[in-house]
């Protein structure tokens, strides 16, 4: 008997089943940076927040609260614009380790949830909550818990996109925003995609969205009275993606971050130093965020790659590869230090570190290839030779 004989299983049909099964959502923080700003000082809630660079100095705007917004600020315009626009607005820099430790909460949040998430920024994510940790079968609510849950633990607004697939999900959750919750069910999704201007569609920017209009085409709806090969005529390659979005069309997977090739961290030092307890001290530092960033991706690495860029701009690189997969910042230490001993008689100045750990593994699987007596598959790497050069 042939393989599926009888049995014809066509891409329209896996198609269809992935809408049944798959629930995916998007979720992104509302005027993220200004909203962190708002929460951290009560002042300035309720009133138009601008962060960005300075209006003085040719500086761009970031985001802005949605009280400046009515005024017309946006992302990426010219802060002297934003200032002409809304000059009452309070105008601040960015605290960029704040938003990111913010996000890193956020992120912990959404994985308590599923560990299928797919960080996009700071502030914006993926998530496949089709099986998910608390066994919830109502996506809805588990979005409805996760916008609870964010706010309740960050003070901060998220609008969150339900829907079978990712582009969905992201046209969902900027339907409704700020503190949006939209879902669009495989029913729902012909007539919400029907009214929807071109340029919403993923790959649909300013020169395409020309085109199309240039054609007739402004809506999802004109666009699906064109055939594959007329939208491949005008926009090539695109032009099939575009066929199947406007039909609601998108297999991608949600993909996790472990799948990530490495994890580091450098740093550009105040003052170039030459000592080398104090690199150490350093790399310590940086180590020590990488195994934070691991330990929230739940993965673990063999390769260890330490970066040095001398005070002439030289830069070195040296990697050890170890038997078993590392997390811990303090079981790096060691290694580190050996690794600097590439410095032995150079009496350069060193004006950045950095730390990257590779060949990246999953916590589970790793646990579980001890377990089931696997080890040989780690077994191959080559802790204790000489140091590679890369
Ligand atoms: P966005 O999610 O695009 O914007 P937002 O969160 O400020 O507002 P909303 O989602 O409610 O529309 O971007 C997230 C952060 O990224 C934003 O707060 C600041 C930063 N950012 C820039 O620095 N420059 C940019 O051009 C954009 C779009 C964002
Ligand atoms: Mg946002």
């Amino acid at each position: 008997m042939k393989y599926n004989e009888g049995k014809k299983t066509s891409r329209e049909e896996t198609r269809k089943v992935i809408h049944d099964i798959r629930k995916i959502v998007h979720a992104d923080c509302d005027a993220f940076y200004a909203s962190i700003e708002q929460r951290d000082h009560p002042a300035y809630r309720g009133k138009p927040v601008i962060v960005g660079g300075d209006p003085e100095k040719r500086g761009v705007v970031s985001t802005a609260s949605y009280e400046a917004r009515a005024y017309g600020v946006h992302s990426a315009q010219s802060a002297k614009t934003a200032r002409r626009l809304c000059p009452h607005a309070i105008f601040l820099r960015p605290r960029f380790e704040i938003y990111q430790a913010v996000s890193r909460e956020i992120l912990s949040i959404y994985r308590e949830y599923t560990s299928r998430l797919e960080p996009l920024s700071l502030d914006e994510a993926y998530l496949d909550v089709t099986s998910n940790h608390k066994d919830m079968t109502s996506a809805t609510l588990l979005a409805r818990e996760l916008k609870q849950r964010v706010r309740e633990q960050t003070g901060l607004t998220i609008s969150v996109g339900v829907s079978y697939c990712k582009s969905l999900a992201k046209i969902a959750s900027d339907a409704h925003k700020p503190d949006g919750l939209t879902v669009i069910t495989p029913q729902q999704a012909e007539h919400f995609l029907a009214a929807l201007p071109v340029s919403t569609f993923l790959g649909v920017g300013k020169v395409t969205a020309a085109k199309l209009e240039a054609h007739g085409l402004s809506t999802g709806a004109d666009v699906r009275q064109w055939t594959q090969d007329q939208l491949y005529g005008l926009l090539g390659k695109q032009g099939i993606h575009l066929y199947h979005l406007v039909r609601g069309e998108d297999d991608r997977p949600v993909e996790p971050e472990r799948k990530r090739k490495s994890v580091g961290k450098e740093s550009t030092l105040g003052a170039d130093i030459g000592d080398r307890e104090a690199m150490l001290g350093i790399l310590e530092q940086l180590a020590a965020q990488v195994e934070q960033r691991l330990k929230e991706g739940g993965i673990a690495g063999k390769t260890i790659t330490l970066k040095i860029t001398f005070a002439d701009f030289e830069h070195i690189t040296r990697a050890i590869t170890l038997t078993r997969p590392i997390q811990d910042a303090q079981a790096m230490r060691p290694w580190l230090r050996s690794l600097l001993s590439c410095l032995d008689g150079n009496t350069k100045l060193v004006r950045l570190l950095g730390v990257t750990v590779s060949t990246l593994g999953d916590v589970d699987t790793v646990a579980q290839s001890f377990l089931s007596q696997q080890l040989s598959l780690w077994e191959e790497g080559n802790a204790g030779a000489p140091l590679a050069s890369r």
